[in-house]
């Protein structure tokens, strides 16, 4: 059986919040590039490591 994987992160399609961007198992399958938890798509400073409360980014 040949699962797809679109982004080719060993997570497939139906279990992959974001199918065309390879991200870690702990994020659902989405990049997270700044490394702080919050997921790219869910993070309004995806380059800036932040807070989960504050969306992502950083106190001000
Ligand atoms: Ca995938
Ligand atoms: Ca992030």
């Amino acid at each position: 059986m040949v699962v797809r994987d679109s982004d080719g992160d060993g997570i497939e399609d139906s279990k992959d919040s974001c199918p065309n961007e390879a991200g870690s198992k702990e994020m659902n399958g989405c990049p997270d590039s700044d490394g702080d938890g919050v997921a790219d798509k869910d993070d309004a400073c995806p380059n800036e490591a932040g807070l989960a409360a504050l969306a992502g980014c950083p106190r001000c």
